[in-house]
């Protein structure tokens, strides 16, 4: 889950950042110590002065009446402040949301839910294996759906991050607010089940309240859209944002792993960033033609080719040496549900292994790759017998496992740092 939480930071911080021009920030309190309740207070009453009067009304009164019980939650601003800490790998983040534990619960959801997902297929059309992969990486299957009351959050945010007036109109945080009161004042949630992360996002694939005001059904059918308790509204509403937002289209991958032809590579030479080339798309045929090939599952070259032959675009993470991509269509639908590449290669590699895919042939450019939880929570185990009380064994590399691993790091010569791989991993444990 703090991965996954670090992950939405990184997405809705970048929407942050494109929304509140410097002359908001300008504006914004600072992040360096908490919202006082007083200047909280003023905020929800700003807030209540500009309820909406259009499109999704909201009286004053009633606003104000909702969020007269919402407190400043100071995980929100700490969460803002992470963003700006330091740097996560891929290959961290794909060892640990796609490791085999999170693959083997996935197909165990699959075929216990079989006809069910069937039926979710069928009717909005979403591969059922993207369907789980997205519930397994939003929320682990369920059960860590982020504990902060959503009211709370929504109003935090859109108190640390206020929009000026001439972006009114379209300031997401003070909608996600207003949406989140709306939902508590129809009793389209149960306010002691209505908490989430701390962007807001709540429920078992993890809706903020203004996309779940547009897009949840009712999967279940009875009657209620219940994404906090109901697997089926959880997955419906899912596939429902895929289908509504972007569209899927049928029997094309999300990612087709690649060799490039050594002549038309230096253009994605590392540079340290991903290479996404959305406006050189082309039909797979002609990549095919310009020498792009495509792998087996055993990891021998094989043609490019798939029926009805779709446009696709160059997609490298992290540029070469590395895995490198076609990527489709569908990859941007997913991108619309959480605009972060990371966050797509996640819920795309997690659903090609539910189907039987064994993962990228090609290795990541590092010698100590990345950790699964069962060896995170070895590690953290290790770290306890050493006399690191702090530390939970937990599978998620917090705030207290980093710290303990700079100081073993540190006690093994080792250069510093808050980080661990396989290698890293097998140093430190070394007697
Ligand atoms: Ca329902």
């Amino acid at each position: 889950m703090a991965q996954r939480f670090l992950q939405r930071i990184g997405a809705f911080a970048g929407a942050c950042i494109l929304l509140f021009s410097s002359s908001a920030r300008a504006q914004s309190p600072a992040l360096d110590k908490p919202l006082p309740p007083e200047q909280f207070a003023a905020c929800v009453q700003q807030l209540g002065d500009q309820t909406p009067t259009a499109l999704k009304p909201l009286k004053r009164d009633d606003f104000l009446r909702i969020a007269a019980g919402a407190q400043f939650d100071d995980r929100v601003r700490q969460a803002l402040l992470v963003q700006a800490g330091e740097p996560t790998f891929w290959w961290d983040d794909l060892a640990a949301t796609t490791d085999d534990e999170r693959v083997q619960e996935g197909r165990r959801i699959l075929a216990a839910n079989a006809e069910t997902l069937q039926g979710i297929e069928a009717q909005f059309g979403i591969p059922k294996e993207i369907i789980v992969a997205i519930y397994g990486i939003e929320t682990n299957y369920g059960p860590s759906a982020g504990r902060i009351p959503v009211l709370d959050a929504t109003l935090s945010l859109a108190c640390l991050r206020p929009c000026p007036p001439e972006r009114a109109s379209a300031c997401l945080s003070r909608e996600r607010a207003y949406a989140a009161v709306r939902l508590l004042r129809d009793n389209k949630v149960r306010p002691e089940a209505f908490r989430g992360s701390w962007a807001g996002a709540f429920g078992r694939t993890q809706f903020v309240p203004d996309t779940f005001e547009q897009l949840a059904v009712d999967g279940d059918g009875d009657g209620l859209v219940d994404i906090v308790n109901s697997e089926r509204d959880a997955w419906a509403t899912a596939a429902n944002h895929l289908k509504t937002r972007g569209g899927w289209t049928p029997g094309v991958p999300v990612y087709i792993e690649v060799s490039i032809p050594p002549d038309q590579q230096a253009e994605f030479a590392a540079t340290g960033k991903s290479i996404r080339l959305t406006t050189r798309a082309k039909k797979l045929s002609e990549w095919a033609a310009l020498g792009w090939r495509g792998f087996d599952r055993s990891g021998q070259p094989v043609p490019l080719q798939l029926p009805g032959d779709p446009e696709v675009y160059p997609f490298l993470p992290v540029g070469l040496p590395g895995p490198a991509f076609l990527a489709s269509r569908n990859f941007n639908t997913i991108y619309r549900y959480n605009n972060s590449e990371r966050y797509v290669m996640e819920v795309a590699l997690l659903a090609a292994r539910l189907a039987g895919d064994p993962g990228f042939i090609t290795p990541w450019p590092t010698d100590d790759p990345g950790l699964s939880r069962a060896q995170v929570r070895e590690l953290q185990a290790w770290l306890m017998q050493r006399g690191y009380s702090q530390v939970v064994p937990d599978g998620v590399q917090g705030r207290n496992t980093r710290e303990a691993i700079a100081a073993e790091r540190a006690a093994k010569g080792l250069p510093p740092g808050r980080r661990v791989g396989q290698r890293t991993m097998r140093l430190l444990m070394q007697p």
